[in-house]
């Protein structure tokens, strides 16, 4: 089957982030090219990767491919610091000219060949879902008939159309990560249940992601790849679907194959719930089946401003689903958004009062970034309201930058800055609250049922965490021995 190859050994970059809001170190392995690596192992590709979010400098990146000797470098792409990963491909190119270079992701699927056009040193490009235009493009498929892909010819660049998107989710293996060092990452699964997103939302790039249609993986499906983690000492797992709850049937069912699977300890957080999405009957089923931490995205809480945003949910609906899943004990994770169009000071104290009320899990407040291709960024543009270049934000600020990007209307730009900063007052306070009480029901789980002395380790471990010059030890290299220490105590 080898021998067939066109590209045998595929070495994989991720980019650095620094500044995003998990503390500028990639704690989870990058779940788009576990995916990849997945079906490209399956034809009898070898893989590797080189993290950059790990912090490693480019002498290093220059040594794994010297030697790893792929015969091509794949690297994924968002358009977040887009410049930086330009200049990240072209130091490559320089150093090794003779290896094709391919890049995929969000970037490449918002932007397709203005990208080749931006960057000359990248010789293919993917939008949208990678696994099979990778693996054709493996086997030797004459690069005009790849579906998905962008390519050279001559002085041309070429994108030979979107692929359909892959319907049957549950034919593509799930992640393993068997080329990767797991040890360098925390000790929990990112799992991807669904793919893409029906909603409209003014603000959001979900058509630069993985396409408007939602396509959702088999409860049992899913429920495999739990037990494979499980298996081997996993037991959190982090859901990062857009849309984990669009179909009811389809959680309900996962939450009773993990009730009769009888595993203990599972802990499941979600990270995109919409409210009008979940009942009192899912929620119960959710909870009983181990889900702790649910995040909606609730972004304002004025029904104005959720029309502005065309989010096609009220206040009402998302009220009476955060109340009822605070009533079941979830911790409650609510995402706002500061500065939508028209909105005003009192939307945002709304917003804080409501953030106060249910935000048991902490919440977020962004400060809303036109990104290319939304609605929003069509509207700044046609107003004349943004502050800065596009250019300028997406590759060197963060996501989460406290500035405003575009004025008016609602708020005036003193008014945006007094809403950022008494926002973030609120976010660190409920933070604070959230840590207490988090703390608290760990020690009183583990009272129970690991005993004082586990109880008492797991206490001290999380409090010296959060000593500052611990924290940043724990970051680096003490964080892998924590980790090791942690799975053989089963803590
Ligand atoms: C999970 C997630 C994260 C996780 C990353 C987990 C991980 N380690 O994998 C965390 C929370 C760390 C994260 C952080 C950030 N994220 Co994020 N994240 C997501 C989310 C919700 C799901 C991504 C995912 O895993 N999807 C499932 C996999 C299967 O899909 P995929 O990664 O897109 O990969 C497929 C294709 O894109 C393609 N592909 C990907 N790479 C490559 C490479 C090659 C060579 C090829 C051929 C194909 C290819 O093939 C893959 C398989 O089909 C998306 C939203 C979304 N729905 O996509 C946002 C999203 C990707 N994130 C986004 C952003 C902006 C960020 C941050 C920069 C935010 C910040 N400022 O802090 C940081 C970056 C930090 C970092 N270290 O990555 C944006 C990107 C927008 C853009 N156009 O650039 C998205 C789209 C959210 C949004 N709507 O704004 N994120
Ligand atoms: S914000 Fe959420 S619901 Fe709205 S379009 Fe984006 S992913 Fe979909």
């Amino acid at each position: 089957m080898t021998a067939t190859l066109k590209y045998r050994r595929v070495l994989f970059v991720y980019p650095n982030y620094p500044g995003n809001h998990y503390g500028g170190e990639n704690q989870f392995p990058p779940m788009g090219i576990g995916y990849l690596c997945e079906v490209l192992e399956g034809i009898g590709v070898e893989t590797a990767l080189v993290d950059m979010g790990k912090l490693w400098p480019l002498e290093y990146l220059f040594e794994r491919i010297a030697e790893f000797r792929p015969d091509l470098v794949a690297i994924s792409l968002m358009t977040f610091r887009y410049r930086h990963h330009y200049e990240l491909i072209e130091a490559v190119k320089k150093r090794f000219p003779a290896i094709p270079v391919i890049g995929g992701g969000p970037h490449l699927t918002a932007w397709k060949t203005k990208v080749l056009e931006q960057c000359p040193s990248l010789d293919f490009g993917v939008s949208l879902e990678g696994e099979y235009p990778m693996k054709e493009l493996c086997q030797g498929a004459e690069v005009g008939s790849i579906k998905g892909l962008i390519h050279r010819r001559g002085s041309d660049i070429v994108f030979n159309g979107e692929r359909e998107l892959v319907a049957d989710l549950d034919q593509i293996p799930f992640p393993r990560y068997r080329s990767f060092d797991l040890s360098r990452y925390h000790s929990g699964v990112f799992l991807c249940s669904s793919r893409g997103c029906p909603y409209h939302c003014i603000f959001c790039q979900s058509k630069s992601m993985l396409g408007r249609k939602f396509r959702a993986r088999s409860a049992g499906n899913i429920f495999e790849e739990i037990a494979y983690w499980y298996q081997l000492g996993y037991r959190h797992f982090n859901f990062v679907d857009d849309n984990f709850t669009l179909q009811k049937g389809r959680i309900l069912e996962l939450c009773s194959l993990l009730e009769k699977a009888g595993f203990d300890d599972l802990d499941f957080y979600v990270s995109g719930v919409r409210a009008d999405r979940v009942d009192h009957e899912l929620l119960v089923a959710m909870k009983r089946a181990g889900f702790t931490h649910l995040s909606f995205g609730v972004e304002s809480a004025s029904d104005e401003i959720l029309k502005v945003l065309k989010k096609h949910e009220t206040v009402e609906e998302i009220e009476a689903a955060v109340k009822t899943a605070n009533e079941l004990g979830f911790y409650v994770v609510l995402y706002f958004i500061v500065g939508s169009p028209h909105e005003t000071l009192d939307d945002v104290r709304k917003s804080i009062a409501f953030a106060e009320k249910y935000a048991s899990g902490g919440c977020n407040f962004g400060s809303l970034m036109p990104i290319p291709d939304t609605t929003l960024m069509e509207w700044v543009t046609e107003h004349g309201t943004l502050l800065m270049e596009p250019e300028h934000y997406l590759n060197d600020l963060a996501e989460y930058e406290r500035v405003p990007y575009f004025d008016g209307p609602g708020m005036t730009l003193e008014e945006k800055k007094t809403a950022l900063r008494i926002t973030q007052e609120t976010k660190e306070r409920l933070e604070k609250r959230y840590r207490r009480r988090y703390r608290l029901d760990t020690f009183r789980n583990d009272l129970r049922g690991k005993g004082v002395a586990k109880a008492v380790i797991v206490q001290g471990v999380i409090a010296a965490l959060e000593i500052p010059l611990v924290a940043r030890l724990y970051n680096g290299r003490v964080k892998r021995l924590g980790q090791a220490v942690k799975k053989r105590l089963k803590l």
